[in-house]
């Protein structure tokens, strides 16, 4: 079966919105495997966000992410991937559509409130890292 990892991020955390994104998840069939909340250290951070070290948001980016205690999990079934990609919505929450967790909670970067892998080996890369 296939697995993904998130990332619940602090300003969703801050504004109570862990049931809500994890029953967003369960309610569309995926299983939630793995779970655990945590603080990103900035070390990590720079890691994981790495592939923007050069763009002008990155700063800010490093800062929300470490901002207060985030949850992370792992998120099984079949295309888990590209379902929870879809169900997260665009990048920019202004093209995020309704209905999607960007789209319904987030008005602009680095603030969407959710990161999800995008591939099987960022995936993969991400749960080594995260567990
Ligand atoms: P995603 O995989 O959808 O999280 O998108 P990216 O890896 O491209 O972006 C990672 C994070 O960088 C986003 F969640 C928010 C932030 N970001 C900005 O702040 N400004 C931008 O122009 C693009 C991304």
């Amino acid at each position: 079966m296939e697995q993904t990892f998130i990332i619940i991020k602090p300003e969703a955390v801050k504004r109570g919105l862990i049931g809500e994104i994890l029953g967003r998840f369960e309610r569309k069939g995926l299983r939630i495997t793995r779970l655990k909340m945590d603080t990103i250290s900035e070390d990590v951070a720079r890691v994981h966000y790495g592939h923007h070290a050069d763009k002008p948001f990155f700063s800010g980016l490093l800062k929300a992410i470490t901002a207060g205690p985030v949850v992370m999990a792992i998120i099984e079934g079949p295309n888990a991937i590209a379902h929870v990609r879809n169900l997260i919505g665009a990048t920019n929450p202004l093209e995020a559509a309704p209905g999607t967790i960007r789209g319904d909670f987030a008005v602009e970067n680095p603030y969407n409130m959710v990161h999800a892998s995008d591939a099987p080996e960022t995936a993969k890369a991400e749960i080594e890292r995260f567990f």
